[in-house]
This record gives C-alpha cells, sequence and structure tokens, in this order.
C-alpha cells in the first residue's frame, strides 16, 4: 500500500512529558500537582526528569531520525518560554533552549511542528484567575502564542494552538484526573468555549503575522464518531448528543468558526450555554484553522442513559448518554482501550464530506503496553510486534479513507521516546524507543527499525 507522494510520517510528543523540570522558573499545573501531592502519579513519579530532552534532545534527536520520523510534533511550554505572562516578557533560558533544540531538529531532518498547548495551563494563571475559566487568559495565551511565532516562526511553518482541548475539560473540570480536578458541568461549557476563543485570539495572531505565507496554523483533537449500542431510538439520541458534545463542538468551532445549533438549543434550555459576546463570535468566525490534526485511540461507545436527565440535579454533558462497553471487543488491557482501527476510516469520511475536506493529519494513534521489560530479547531490544500489528491495522485503514478522496497528509505516531503521562507517568510505554528511566538509556525497539522502513519507503508492508 503506496502513501501519497510527500506523506508526512512522523511522531508526537509534549514539552511538560519529555523535557523535565531542568531551569524551569515557573511552574504548569501538573508540576504544581505533583509538588503537593506525588501520591496522585503513578509509582510517585512526576514530571521532574521525565525523557531528560531538555538535556538529551542532542542526542534524541539523531536517535529519533534513526526510527524514521521525519516529523516531529512537540510544544512549548508557556510556564517555561515566558516570564511574565501579563506582558509575555521571554526567560532567556526557555527560549534559548527552544529555539538550538529547533535548530537541532533541522540540522537532522526533522521537520517541526509546534504545538501551544498541551494540557500546560502555568499554575499562577490558574491559581489568579481559574486559568480557561477566564477570558483574561485567553488574551495573554494569545501573547504568549505571538512571542512563539516571533522567536520561531523563521523556522518552524507548521503550528498548532492546542492539543485535546476536550481532555482539559475531561479531567479539570468533569472527572478529575487532571488539577484543578473540579467537577462542575456548567463550567465545563465556559471552559469549553473560552478554549475556542485562546484558540481564535492565537490564530487571529498568526494571520496578522504571517500573511499569505507557507506559514500553516491548526488545533489538534481528540476525535472519535460516538457509534450507538443499538439502532433503538434512545441508544441513537444517545449518540447524537455525544457526538454533538464530544465531535461536533470542536470541529464546527475549529473548522466553520460557528458552534453546532443544535447543541447549543440543548445547552440553553439546560440553562448552562456560555457566556459569549457578539465581538468574541465574529472573532471565532473569521480565525479559523489550515490544518486539523487528529488524534485517535479508541472509539466511543455509547447507549442510552439509565438514569432519565430530567431526574439528576447536577448537569454534566454525559446526563445524556452512558458509555457501552461492547461485549467481544478488542482491547488492549494494558491501558483498559477497546483497539478498533476502522473509526480513523470513519473519521476520515466524516472530514472529506462534513467539514469540506479540509488538510489534516493523525497527530497522534499509538499503543501504550505494561513492563514492556517482558518484551525484550537477550540484546535487550524489546519486540514490540503489538505495536507493529497495532499502527499497521490502523494504517490499512486510513490508507483506505485517502484512496476514497480524504485530504489526509500524514501519520505521527505517539510516540518517539517513552514519556511521562500525566497521572499515568510512566506505567504505558509508546514510543519507538525505549527510555530506562532509571539510567535515561534509550534504545531503539523492534518497532523503530520496521517504522523507518515504512517511512523511508512510503509504503505499508501487508503483514
Ligand atoms: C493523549 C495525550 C498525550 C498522551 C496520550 C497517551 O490523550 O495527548 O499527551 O498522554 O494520550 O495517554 P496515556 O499515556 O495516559 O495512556
Amino acid at each position: 500500500m503506496k502513501f501519497p507522494e510527500n506523506f508526512a510520517w512522523g511522531a508526537a510528543t509534549s514539552g511538560p512529558q519529555s523535557e523535565g523540570r531542568f531551569n524551569k522558573r515557573h511552574r504548569n499545573v501538573f508540576d504544581y500537582w505533583y509538588d503537593t501531592d506525588p501520591q496522585a502519579f503513578y509509582a510517585g513519579v512526576g514530571p521532574d526528569t521525565a525523557s531528560n530532552f531538555y538535556n538529551d534532545y542532542q542526542k534524541d534527536l539523531p536517535l529519533m531520525r534513526e526510527a524514521g520520523i521525519k516529523n516531529l510534533r512537540t510544544s512549548i511550554q508557556w510556564s517555561r518560554l515566558i516570564d511574565d505572562f501579563e506582558t509575555a516578557t521571554v526567560d532567556p533560558d526557555g527560549a534559548k533552549f527552544y529555539s538550538d533544540m529547533i535548530d537541532c531538529m533541522i540540522a537532522n531532518g526533522i521537520t517541526p511542528y509546534i504545538n501551544l498547548c498541551h494540557f500546560d495551563m502555568p499554575y499562577e494563571l490558574q491559581k489568579k484567575y481559574g486559568g480557561w475559566e477566564s477570558k483574561h487568559v485567553t488574551d495573554l495565551f494569545a501573547k504568549f502564542a505571538d512571542k512563539a511565532y516571533e522567536l520561531y516562526g523563521d523556522r518552524v511553518k507548521h503550528w498548532f494552538t492546542f492539543n485535546e482541548p476536550k481532555v482539559i475539560l475531561d479531567g479539570g473540570y468533569l472527572y478529575m484526573f487532571h488539577y484543578p480536578l473540579k467537577v462542575d458541568g456548567p463550567l465545563s461549557v465556559q471552559v469549553a468555549y473560552n478554549i475556542d476563543l485562546a484558540s481564535a485570539k492565537a490564530i487571529q495572531k498568526f494571520r496578522a503575522r504571517f500573511k499569505g505565507d507557507d506559514h500553516t496554523i491548526g488545533i489538534i483533537l481528540n476525535l472519535t464518531p460516538a457509534y450507538a449500542r443499538s439502532e433503538s431510538e434512545g441508544d441513537q439520541k444517545a449518540a447524537e448528543f455525544a457526538n454533538l458534545w464530544c465531535v461536533d463542538l470542536w470541529l464546527d468551532a475549529a473548522i466553520k468558526g460557528v458552534f453546532p445549533e443544535k447543541l447549543t438549543k440543548i445547552l440553553a434550555k439546560d440553562g448552562v450555554l456560555w457566556e459569549a459576546t457578539d465581538e468574541e463570535l465574529a472573532l471565532i468566525k473569521e480565525n479559523t484553522i489550515d490544518l486539523l490534526g487528529v488524534n485517535y485511540y479508541q472509539p466511543m461507545r455509547v447507549q442510552e442513559p439509565a438514569i432519565s436527565p430530567e431526574s439528576l440535579q447536577d448537569w454534566m454533558p454525559d446526563i445524556y448518554f452512558d458509555n457501552y462497553e461492547m461485549p467481544g471487543r478488542v482491547m488492549n488491557v494494558d491501558k483498559g482501550w477497546e483497539i478498533y482501527p476502522k473509526a480513523i476510516y470513519d473519521i476520515a469520511i466524516n472530514i472529506r464530506d462534513n467539514y469540506g475536506n479540509v488538510p489534516w493529519f493523525v497527530s497522534e494513534n499509538g499503543m501504550g503496553v505494561s513492563r514492556e521489560e517482558r518484551f525484550m530479547d537477550k540484546n535487550g531490544v524489546v519486540q514490540d510486534d503489538y505495536r507493529i500489528n497495532f499502527i499497521r491495522n490502523h494504517l490499512k485503514w486510513l490508507h483506505q479513507g485517502i484512496e476514497e478522496g480524504s485530504n489526509c497528509k500524514g501519520y505521527f505516531l505517539w510516540t518517539a521516546i517513552d514519556c511521562w503521562s500525566w497521572m499515568n507517568a510512566y506505567r504505558n510505554r509508546y514510543g519507538l524507543i525505549r527510555d530506562d528511566i532509571h539510567t535515561q538509556k534509550k534504545t531503539l525497539k523492534k518497532s523503530a527499525y520496521w517504522y523507518r522502513k515504512l517511512s523511508d519507503s512510503n509504503e505499508l508492508d501487508a503483514d
């Protein structure tokens, strides 16, 4: 299976998950949370060292290139680059680190894709203003973004405002797996809107700076269609709302610059619709993306809720649907996620048919496995055939979507080097490259050799 010419083969990581906290003068919300409650993190491991990318990037990047990674997405940490958040003056060490690291990527034949928010709200802004609860913070984010464009826009062509904004809501405002650990459905609705507003403001700055040249800006969304348990009316209605809230809300705002009317009607009826001004809505309308990143790991399956939404006191988005565990599903039992490669095709077709076939790429997809030492051969190489199969099965469906006309420009695996992952710390390993977190020794896994072949040939082997 041949992929289109210039198809971008790459991998993704993020600043907080790879760099380590070396020389950081400000904390993001995860740094703060770890400092105050280390036991909340798997095995008590926090972001202090991560995969030591801050110190190791000169060795790590050539290794990534050996693994066939020709494009790398990472993120600039707001809390590392910026010194004064109100005025967006820079921290000299942070600015130099990102500059040198970007130069090193390019010197190693790796194209940088730079994202500006990967869950890492500066703690001071969370404390003082409530982070994304505040519209003032959306202005501060745009200033930070503009500073990043100014510093690195000469070398970085592909920019992204947010990674998985929905997870900021899920983790921080609904299900308590990210700081600030609130459970507040109505507030999560305002946070969703404020993030879309912040993204549009950052895009506005981008357009003012890079007029009509080859720079692109986008957003990275975690998408999966909501699959209904059955054709029954109740299950179908549940899937309709889940799609509106989890998928259309984000895609419509990013690509069409508007919010789905069916959703805003329900939110208004429930008395939880966000506060918005006409001026803000016009700004969102005018500042849509060029390139969409799609993170896909697991499908969403839903069913009619067991309890009628009318009987609940507290508004939460999931009063309208319950998760459905499909009997006989294929699972990655380590991570607890269903494996369903066909969803990537459904996503491709949805973008083609309902979103003007906007250029997009798979910005994350991958398989997290615990205790990978189990699979090491006598030379210490992890024989991760499960990862190769996972990637292959997803690529087959992606290829099908491309054959049918979907405008997909690349595939980025999560991740290059095993990295730190929020509350899960180092529990699940996703890398093509193993990181021994005790010695920081990094070694290619079997999948790295396979991925190199794939990226060099631009062709997927049959089995
Ligand atoms: C995505 C995030 C990544 C990464 C990945 C794997 O949602 O964008 O940052 O963490 O999921 O998740 P985990 O490591 O928790 O299994």
